[in-house]
């Protein structure tokens, strides 16, 4: 069921109404356009591969977790689609207090321009996980726990992994002592709940850890940590670039310039809040 343009372009305008003055009001919009979004934008996930192929220019953004005059800020800073390319890593619910307009304004451009903006996949897409951190609560509080569950069936469809210019892996969390070749996510059918464990488990939930060799513990008691040989080995075995993940906290503007690529990433955080939460971040490894 494709949506009504002008109905699409009517919320996306009172989405972006809410920025006017200091605070960021809620915006209003309905529980049938919201189940719509989720309806129209399922359908335009599925329609596309688990496993975007996509080309530079695109700007990557990491966390947003409900930090909705955040959203806006990046926006602002990197141009309001589809004046700009999109990739955003996924985590776009809990912990803020706007998890609802957050991930509206996203559903909404993705539907808008479906070539041009894409989403995909964080541990907090989850319902297990979004049923304690805040969306949950949100969406019962506003409107009802009815509409979680819409929202659920529509994040078991987001694609988990993105591959920029055959060159950069992009995804949520890591990688996965289960990653042999990039066509086990390809095969990952959807929907999808995310398991405890195994590779759609670590895609979305491992991390990094440089003073590590081979795989770790992981001390959110979910998945693994990775040192840099398995980055190294990784990108040596799929003749990739980058590996570009999500998931943790960065402090500053990352500036990084890469042969052709130029990333400018991470807004600036300038409250305490954003930065006690994850924050907009990439991690970048190179060999
Ligand atoms: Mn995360």
């Amino acid at each position: 069921m494709p949506m009504d343009a002008a109905v699409l372009d009517d919320i996306i305008r009172r989405l972006l109404e809410t920025k006017g003055g200091r605070a960021v009001k809620n915006a209003q919009v309905t529980d049938p356009e919201i189940r719509q979004l989720c309806v129209a934008s399922k359908e335009v996930f599925v329609s596309q591969p688990i496993l975007l192929e996509l080309e530079a220019p695109i700007k990557i953004c990491g966390d947003i977790h409900g930090q909705y005059a955040d959203l806006l800020r990046l926006f602002e800073y990197g141009g309001y689609p589809p004046q700009a390319n999109y990739l955003f890593l996924g985590d776009y619910v809990d912990r803020g207090k706007q998890s609802i307009e957050t991930i509206c304004l996203l559903l909404a451009y993705k539907i808008k321009y479906p070539e041009n903006f894409f989403l995909l996949r964080g541990n907090h897409e989850c319902a297990s996980i979004n049923r304690i951190y805040g969306f949950y609560d949100e969406c019962k509080r506003r409107y009802n726990v009815r509409l979680w569950k819409v929202f659920t069936e529509c994040f078991n469809c987001l694609p988990v992994a993105a591959l920029v210019d055959d060159k950069i892996l992009c995804m949520h969390g890591g990688l996965s002592p289960e990653l042999k070749s990039l066509d086990q996510i390809r095969n990952i059918a959807r929907p999808v709940d995310i398991p405890d464990q195994g590779l759609l488990c670590d895609l979305l939930w491992s991390d990094p850890d440089k003073d590590i060799e081979g795989w770790g513990e992981n001390d959110r008691g979910v998945s693994y940590t990775f040192g840099p040989d398995k980055v190294a080995e990784f990108l040596q075995r799929h003749d990739l670039d980058l590996i570009c993940r999500a998931h943790q906290v960065s402090f500053g503007t990352l500036k990084l310039h890469l042969g052709r690529y130029s990333f400018c990433l991470a807004v600036e955080t300038n409250t305490n809040s954003i930065l006690e939460k994850d924050r907009l971040l990439l991690y970048f490894c190179s060999i």
